[in-house]
């Protein structure tokens, strides 16, 4: 004789922890956490588009290390909350679907459909991201950027709809005391050690814990707690290397005593070699490399402005500024410099960082270092400005 097996019903699931009252105070958190991940993620990509409409700003210098800062750690705290919020609400997969009311069959579907969508963009953003901070690219059919930023928006319009659908509940849930059992389902009255109260608390500290050991990338108090930080000041300079010229490929052109600085112009070429740059006024500025990645660090500059460089080659003032690099391919070997950004002083071609002449892992013979700018932005072994 065969058995069938039986699937499970809400009521297989006995414990007390798995209540309403947990996932809507645990959701609140995920829903902060989510909402400035949001935020901070449309600053970024806003700040990586190569023409943008609205002009992106050059001050503070600190901004784009704040708010991508604020990205990664609020990422990584929504882990643990999307866990535990997964892990309450799981009984509710099982509950039976209202088959002889059509109406309420089809609420319910496109309920669970649109938290379905929810849970697979909120799972693709939060893996996604921690695959891209610890620098492992497996995916070659899409690009991260892209993927990360199309699904955010479905991730936000799935969480609109579905606080839409609970606020009611949501309200009631939060006004009542996160003990009380006036919303348990029937059965769920097994002993547990744990209260409610401790699992939230203990979900919001274990979220905590693990922005305390990843946020050292950016916060050099928290160095010696961030065991999982990817970056963490080592480096010439106190600045980390992300890119070396190896990988890059450009050892050989970055060291050759024929390296010149060429600034096109139209047609016109102005070319200048190293001893031209360091015969140049040289200024010096305290400026951060701040990567998407969430780790930045503080350096101390020196080297031409780039105002200068460009009025040394004529060029028309307001326009906007490419560097191009020595390495041949890669993401990062041409890009656009912002008009505001190519005219404020404290946009260099560095030569020099903390005060020795800049490593070739750190763009030798020369880099693009400007306020406010994301870190994939200032661009290492810089051989060309082009004025468009
Ligand atoms: N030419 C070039 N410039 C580049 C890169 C690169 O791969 N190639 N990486 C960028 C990235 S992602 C970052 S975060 C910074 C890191 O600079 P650092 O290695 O000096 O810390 O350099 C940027 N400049
Ligand atoms: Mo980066």
């Amino acid at each position: 004789m065969r058995r069938r097996l039986a699937h499970p019903t809400p009521d297989a699931f006995t414990s007390r922890l798995r209540s309403p009252t947990v996932a809507a105070r645990v959701g609140v958190w995920l829903g902060l956490s989510f909402g400035l991940c949001f935020v901070t993620g449309l600053i970024s990509h806003y700040a990586q588009l190569q023409s943008p409409t609205i002009p992106y700003p050059t001050s503070p210098s600190w901004g784009y290390r704040l708010t991508q800062g604020l990205h990664v750690a609020a990422g990584v705290a929504a882990i643990p909350l999307l866990l535990v919020k997964l892990w309450s609400v799981l009984p509710r997969l099982f509950e039976a679907l209202p088959r002889h009311e059509p109406r309420r069959l089809m609420l319910t579907m496109l309920e669970r459909g649109s938290i379905a969508v929810l849970v697979a963009a909120s799972i693709f953003q939060l893996a996604t991201g921690v695959l891209n901070a610890a620098q492992w690219y497996p995916w070659v059919a899409f690009s991260f950027r892209t993927a990360h930023y199309a699904l955010a928006w479905v991730a936000v319009g799935a969480l609109m709809v579905h606080v839409a659908v609970k606020l009611p509940s949501i309200r009631e849930l939060l006004a009542d005391g996160i003990d009380a059992t006036s919303h348990d389902r029937p059965r769920a009255t097994a002993e547990s050690a744990l209260s409610r109260r401790a699992l939230v608390r203990t979900t919001l500290a274990t979220a905590g814990l693990a922005v305390l050991a990843t946020a050292g990338g950016s916060v050099t108090w928290l160095r010696q707690v961030s065991v999982f930080a990817t970056r963490t000041g080592e480096g010439p300079g106190g600045v980390p290397i992300n890119r070396s010229a190896r990988a890059a490929g450009v050892e050989a052109a970055a060291t050759s005593a024929h390296w010149r600085l060429e600034v096109v112009v139209g047609e016109a070429v102005t070319t200048l070699s190293y001893a031209d740059l360091r015969a140049m006024p040289q200024h010096t500025v305290d400026l951060p490399i701040a990567c998407v990645e969430g780790w930045s660090a503080q350096g101390t500059w020196s080297g031409v402005r780039v105002a200068d460089v460009l009025r040394v080659a004529t060029a028309p003032a307001g326009r906007d500024v490419a560097a191009v690099s020595l390495e041949r391919s890669g993401a990062f070997r041409r890009t656009i410099l912002p008009a505001a950004f190519a005219a404020d002083e404290r946009t260099l071609l560095a030569l020099d960082l903390a005060g020795d002449p800049l490593s070739l892992d750190h763009g030798f013979p020369c880099r693009l270092i400007a306020p406010n700018r994301p870190g994939v932005l200032q661009t290492k072994w810089v051989a060309r400005l082009e004025v468009l």
